[in-house]
């Protein structure tokens, strides 16, 4: 096991108490990789851009009117790359699985999006019957990518493997992806309507429920900080309204924000990660099922 971070700064939040492992609900997990991310890098620096945006966050929550840090939020030390895609997945996948046996609720901070197939690996293994709900601009469902499966396009393709899936936002793919699409599971943005993604949600996907971020599914005009900046994206609002309704519905049991790409200079879109973050602990922790 990883050791916690204690001190502060460093840690997500600038907890007004020295937070306390065995105390903590939350679990941070950074994960600077992008071994394998294909036009611009640098999501690597994501997890320590978020943490460092962190501080800035107010404790208090207003749209559930809850103070999520009290339920104990640690972050974890990095998990470090190693020399291959694969190598580097399974490190995330052990480090993750053992934060769920000890009963954290894993929250993965990308890095490239295919440190999810290691946060889904340790999950699914977890929580038997295991759902995933994917946003993303991306579908991320090629069975392999520049000689690795584990390449951040083939995220979903692993997913697939495991788990059901519902994926939302979605507005660039191969042509070869279209056979792999089930129908119904994938909703574009170009059409995007909450009341079909919801109704597919109760459909498709069954309780416990994994979420994964992917912060491109963003529109550029509020997340630019992505390798991938694809236009015509969802609002925030639009996202965490789905994910508000999300958590009512489903019990999510683990979640990740990946891919943010730091823009030197310009720190709106670390917040905006953050801000993601500490919304969805808010959410998890006003409850639903
Ligand atoms: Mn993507």
């Amino acid at each position: 096991m990883t050791p916690p971070l204690h001190a502060n700064p460093g840690a997500f939040g600038m907890l007004p108490e020295a937070p306390d492992y065995a105390a903590s609900r939350f679990a941070i997990l950074p994960l600077p990789y992008d071994g394998t991310t294909t036009w611009q890098n640098g999501a690597a620096r994501g997890p320590q851009a978020i943490l460092d945006a962190s501080p800035a966050l107010e404790y208090y929550d207003i749209e559930t009117g809850t103070e999520p840090y009290r339920e104990g939020l640690i972050t974890m030390a990095p998990v470090e790359p190693a020399g291959t895609p694969e190598a580097t997945i399974e490190r995330i996948r052990a480090a993750a699985a053992a934060l769920l046996r000890d009963g954290k609720t894993v929250v993965g901070l990308g890095g490239e999006h295919s440190v999810t197939i290691g946060l889904v690996q340790a999950h699914a293994a977890h929580f038997p019957g295991l759902s995933v709900l994917q946003f993303d601009a991306h579908t991320d469902t090629r069975d392999s990518y520049l000689g690795s499966r584990c390449n951040h396009a083939c995220a979903m393709a692993r997913v697939a493997e495991l788990c059901d899936y519902v994926q939302v936002g979605i507005r660039s793919m191969d042509v070869a992806e279209t056979a792999r699409l089930r129908p119904g599971r994938t909703f574009y943005a170009h059409d995007h309507d909450e009341a079909a993604i919801l109704a597919a949600i109760e459909r498709e996907l069954r309780d416990p429920l994994y979420v994964t971020i992917d912060l491109d599914v963003l529109d550029p005009s509020e997340m630019p900080a992505t390798g991938t900046p694809e236009p015509g994206g969802l609002r925030y609002r639009q996202l965490t309204r789905l994910l508000a309704e999300v958590c009512r519905r489903r019990r999510v049991v683990g979640f990740d924000v990946v891919e943010l790409m730091p823009i030197e200079g310009f720190r709106a879109p670390d917040f905006l990660a953050a801000r993601l973050v500490y919304q969805l602990l808010a959410f998890l922790t006003a409850g639903g099922r």
